[in-house]
């Protein structure tokens, strides 16, 4: 499938988070509305209040299943507002929900809902969990332990923390200074918590340096991890840059040395994707706003085919298709 394709073209559904559940594909997106608040660069605009699920067996070809709002912001006793890019983990006969949701107080932190079924619905704890901060959580499962990617400059207020303490005014670095990095913790044993603090990101330019605040390619939000061929792939949005890029690393930990771009700049702002290998095909699922005609915060679900070289490089991808 070397053509994108729109998976759900009848909602605005965004930053899809999918995995394979027994033999299924499930879908995780964020799910856009247009809420009537105006465009500013703390995202107020991505007001989202809830969570749809889709399902199928058959990416190409198939339908998708819709199994309907799995969670929304008035069950969650913490709420203050906006529903953001989530995603979903298992283990021990249960499903893990974890999304970023502002608190009461404003400040974005990250919850946890659960679930019997890999399609919900599930259920939020009563608080968020202990020590997270910002957005974008994106789990990753290896040998039974299981690791939070998360973090989002801008509305994702990452700037406004260091060493995971809160900063007492926030800091964007710029220049030659070292980049803001993603983090990356391992959750613990009963998945409701982190097993420990959570650690930098490093991502690493080909001389062996952190990539700088004013690189292009820097990490901005949409953390994703896979592994191919023995090695572990982080990529992200590069947010005000818009593309998809990725770096390569040894454990799940990093360091990440900066391999490319993924996807070239999509319409509408945002980028946000995930990665996986369904049926033999590895996919790119990913979303863009030509549907809404160029609406930042209404956007569409897309999915096509990704390759690799013989050296395992990711064949970059144009984000907008020749007419
Ligand atoms: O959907 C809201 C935010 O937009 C996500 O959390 C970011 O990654 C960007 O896609």
């Amino acid at each position: 499938m070397k053509t994108p394709k729109y998976i759900v073209p009848e909602d605005y559904m965004a930053d899809p988070s999918v995995h394979i559940f027994d033999g299924k594909l499930y879908i995780y997106p964020s799910h856009d509305w247009d809420s009537g608040i105006e465009e500013n660069d703390n995202g107020d605009h991505f007001n989202m209040k809830d969570y749809h699920v889709f399902s199928c067996e058959d990416i190409e070809n198939g339908t998708l299943t819709d199994h309907g709002v799995v969670l929304s912001v008035e069950q969650i006793p913490w709420a203050g507002r906006q529903l953001w890019d989530n995603d979903v983990a298992y283990k021990d006969g249960k499903y893990y929900m974890y999304f970023p949701l502002k608190d009461k107080n404003d400040t974005f932190r990250l919850g946890v809902a659960v679930s019997d079924k890999p399609y919900g619905p599930f259920i939020p704890e009563a608080d968020p969990i202990r020590g997270s901060y910002s957005i974008d959580p994106a789990v990753f499962e290896e040998d039974g332990a299981h690791y939070i990617y998360f973090g989002g400059l801008w509305g994702g207020q990452l700037q406004r923390y260091k060493d995971n303490k809160a900063l007492e005014s926030a800091y964007l670095p710029h220049g030659d200074e070292v980049a803001i990095p993603a983090r990356v913790v391992r959750l613990s044993e009963d998945m409701k918590q982190f097993a420990e603090e959570p650690h930098a990101v490093v991502i690493l330019d080909g001389e062996g340096n952190p990539l700088k605040a004013d690189d292009p390619h820097r990490f901005f939000e949409a953390s994703w991890m896979h592994k191919y061929n023995g090695k572990y792939y982080f990529s992200y949005s590069t947010g005000d840059t818009h593309m998809l890029c990725y770096a390569i690393g040894d454990n799940p930990y990093g360091p990440f040395t900066y391999q490319g771009v993924i996807l070239t700049p999509v319409v509408g702002w945002t980028t946000h994707h995930s990665i996986v290998e369904y049926k033999g095909k590895w996919y790119l699922f990913h979303h863009d706003s030509v549907p809404s005609g160029g609406t930042t915060w209404l956007r569409s679900l897309k999915v096509v085919e990704l390759e690799y070289d013989q050296e395992g490089r990711i064949i970059t991808i144009e984000g907008t298709e020749k007419q």
